[in-house]
């Protein structure tokens, strides 16, 4: 990461793909990540690489959503991991959720090197090992989850998820978060909460909105809720991306 300047106009870029190969290197990120990186960062720069208001929006509406739930979970893949480790570790302090590793492509090994790195960088309680319960309608090894973790939690936070699984999880009724720079994919399409903004800005984002909203009254977070527009919020970042204006 020393090698490349800050002062390079595509710094950030070249930063997320160095730590998605590193990520590779340490057995942490799968290989489909780095075609998912692409994607993203193609996206990133048709958005002008920064948060665009309605994302803001959409960060700020998340973090009330964490705040007033009673059992939050944050989901962490092979990029998530790669990517922001430490910014979720202080997401799920700041709003009080658990942590927790779920794979599209799960191993035994990935599992146990992405748990070891959330840990490297302050995580204190991993969930995801136990892999004790199912998420109705997906095959078998996309499904696992843990009991007592995204399993019976009320509001989840997927970020780069799959669109069957992110459907899934809808379906069984859960308050959905999604963080996706691909405003077209499905999982923003279900999400309840559609963030579309690299996952980089989004997580430090929704920290500090959460940060600042932790005395707030109940009421004054369910507004923040309520008044939370998600066609909008979809509808303005596939308008930014079309527009051609940088
Ligand atoms: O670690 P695993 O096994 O759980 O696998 C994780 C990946 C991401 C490989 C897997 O879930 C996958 O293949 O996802 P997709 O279907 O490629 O979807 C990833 C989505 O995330 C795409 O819509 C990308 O545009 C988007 N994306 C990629 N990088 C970022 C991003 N969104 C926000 N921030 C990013 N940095």
């Amino acid at each position: 990461e020393e090698e490349i300047p800050e002062d390079h106009p595509r710094y950030q870029d070249l930063l997320t793909r160095h730590r998605i190969e590193a990520g590779v290197e340490k057995g942490i990120t799968h290989l489909q990540g780095m075609h998912a990186e692409g994607r993203g960062s193609a996206f990133d720069y048709l958005l002008g690489e920064e948060t665009i208001p309605s994302a803001d929006d959409a960060e700020r509406a998340a973090a009330a959503h964490l705040l007033l739930a009673d059992h939050p979970v944050l989901s962490i893949n092979g990029n998530v991991a790669a990517l922001v480790p430490g910014e979720m570790v202080e997401l799920a302090e700041a709003t009080g959720a658990d942590l927790e590793v779920n794979l599209f492509n799960r191993t035994p090994e990935r599992i146990d090197a992405i748990v070891d790195h959330l840990r490297e960088h302050g995580a204190d309680e991993v969930k995801g090992l136990e892999a004790d319960a199912h998420i109705p309608n997906l095959d078998h090894e996309r499904s696992k989850v843990d009991a007592d973790g995204i399993y019976e939690a009320d509001v989840v936070l997927v970020p780069l998820e799959d669109g069957d699984r992110a459907e899934a999880l809808d379906e069984m009724g859960k308050t959905e978060i999604v963080i996706d720079l691909n405003p077209l994919s499905r999982s923003p399409q279900v999400a309840d909460v559609p963030i579309v903004d690299n996952i980089i800005r989004a997580v430090p984002n929704v920290t500090d909105h959460a940060l600042e909203l932790a005395g707030a009254d109940e009421a004054d977070l369910r507004t923040i809720v309520a008044n939370f527009d998600r066609e909008r919020a979809l509808e303005d970042a596939e308008e930014r991306i079309r527009s051609g204006e940088l």
